[in-house]
């Protein structure tokens, strides 16, 4: 088992999943502000009235706002290098419109990155993971409206400038490609304007996610050019959800499927967020699909001249692909796929697969030979407090020894990876079902899903073993 020197061990947030204070120091509302709490068999709602009828999670979350201190000095008793957490946009600017950004806001994060230094730990920040100012998508249909790249630029314009000395690792979009697929209009690219009700019953439109993905691309594009004319110390990645497909058979047509869903799914926006263009497959799908992008003038030039420095994604599970229409579909994150016989599932029904992930490092890293790094991972599961008051979470170790091991295995392939940032090192409300219950921490908040509980935290079995981990630079997985 071998991790070279100065590997990045630590863990993932998300400013809307983890910080609450939703409306306190002149924070604007964000698109996660007006979603509420859903369940395994129970949608999400887009309820922007903020009635009281329903439960907004992430108005309180597990309150990091006001806990951050605490949160971060655990972070740092499990020997953390790097946190991933991103920065809430509408805290920096409440309707995405000021020309002047909201000084507490700038202040607070301010307060986290000096945190995170005092105690030698590398922040890694997500500009926009799923945190639109929501008034943005009244006014432009969120990402639909070229504007939006305008206002996006001017938002990393002032936190570059501000956060310069104390931040060097920053990733554009969250799961961009998550608008390959319905799910991101709800969370990413956010065209629902007007609508309220179940998130069941969203309409897709896949013509406007591909214009609206097209002016994410653009605008990050222009963005990591910005940074690396004017802060050469930046590091400036991609981040993709990995949501990879075996064929489900050997049958021909099964492979090609396969090949269908990597492209479009998988690389479809590293190819143009790491190679600079649309990739060539992409033509005959968008005619097959009636798909139109509008493209200006320079749009082209500007993809070429603003590719990323390091790639890094998501991996929670993976699919197969089949022709067959009568094959059993597995849940997933962001979307399902045919189940595979030979995986696990997870209490969520997610297929558990680490050598998967070894396959992923190694088709990634052969397609664009740029440094990798896993900046999501990790197992949701219901955890129960035991007789003696803590919890055994042996399950999440198994998980994440699993993982791990494999890790080392695809640097052994030859593989560059620079780090590993497990999900929710910290339980926090859950993306696609707003529950607590699904939990992925290391360490244990007391918070529930009816909205109760002191928000204390303690460490359970997976804290002192992945203390252990990074301690021995992943040597000692036992
Ligand atoms: C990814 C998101 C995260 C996170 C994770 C786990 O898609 O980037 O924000 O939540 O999935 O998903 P969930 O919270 O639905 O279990």
């Amino acid at each position: 088992m071998k991790f070279p020197e100065g590997f990045l061990w630590g863990g993932a947030t998300a400013a809307n999943q983890c910080e609450g204070a939703w409306d306190v120091g002149g924070k604007g509302v964000s698109v996660p502000d007006i979603i509420t709490n859903g369940s395994h068999t129970t949608p999400r709602r887009i309820e922007p009235g903020l009635s009281s009828e329903y439960l907004y999670p992430s108005h309180e979350a597990i309150d990091f706002y006001h806990h951050y201190e605490e949160d971060i000095a655990l972070f740092a008793e499990m020997g953390f290098k790097v946190f991933r957490m991103s920065i809430n946009w509408p805290r920096i600017f409440p309707t995405g419109e000021e020309t002047e950004p909201n000084e507490e806001g700038m202040a607070f994060y301010d307060r986290v990155f000096d945190c995170c230094k005092k105690h030698g730990i590398e922040p890694l920040v997500t500009i926009s993971h799923y945190e639109l100012p929501y008034i943005l998508v009244e006014k432009y249909n969120g990402w639909t409206d070229r504007r939006l790249i305008d206002l996006y630029m001017n938002y990393c314009q002032v936190i570059f400038d501000r956060y310069q000395d104390k931040v060097k690792y920053w990733l554009t979009f969250n799961e961009i490609n998550c608008s390959t697929m319905y799910t991101g209009t709800m969370e990413s690219v956010n065209n629902f304007r007007s609508f309220h009700g179940s998130l069941a019953d969203l309409v897709d439109k896949p013509d406007e996610r591909y214009q609206a993905m097209h002016h994410q691309f653009v605008a990050s594009a222009r963005v990591v050019k910005y940074a690396h004319e004017h802060f050469p110390q930046f590091k400036m990645g991609c981040m993709i959800a990995q949501l990879p497909y075996y064929p489900h058979t050997c049958n021909p047509d099964d492979v090609l499927a396969a090949q269908q869903q990597m492209r479009m799914i998988n690389w479809f926006c590293s190819d143009i967020q790491v190679r600079g263009e649309y990739p060539s497959y992409s033509r005959r799908f968008f005619q097959e699909n009636n798909i139109t992008v509008q493209q200006n003038p320079g749009d082209a030039e500007e993809l070429r001249q603003g590719t990323v420095d390091f790639y890094t994604f998501s991996y929670y599970m993976t699919f197969c692909a089949s022709t067959d229409p009568n094959v059993e579909i597995t849940p997933g994150n962001l979307l399902g796929g045919a189940r595979n016989p030979y995986l696990e599932v997870s209490d969520w029904g997610w297929q558990i697969d680490p050598k998967g992930l070894r396959w992923c490092l190694n088709e990634i890293y052969d397609r664009y030979r740029i440094p990798l790094m896993v900046v999501e991972n990790g197992l949701g599961a219901y955890d129960k407090k035991d007789a003696d008051g803590k919890i055994h979470d042996d399950y999440r170790i198994d998980y994440m020894r699993q993982h791990i091991e494999q890790m080392a295995e695809a640097i052994a392939d030859g593989v560059d990876l620079m780090g590993y940032t497990p999900w929710g090192c910290i339980d926090l409300v859950s993306l696609s079902t707003g529950e607590m219950a699904k939990r992925y921490g290391m360490i244990y908040v007391n918070k529930f899903d009816d909205g109760t509980g002191d928000l204390s935290r303690e460490r359970k079995d997976s804290f002192f073993w992945y203390k252990k981990v990074i301690a021995s630079n992943g040597e000692d997985l036992s």
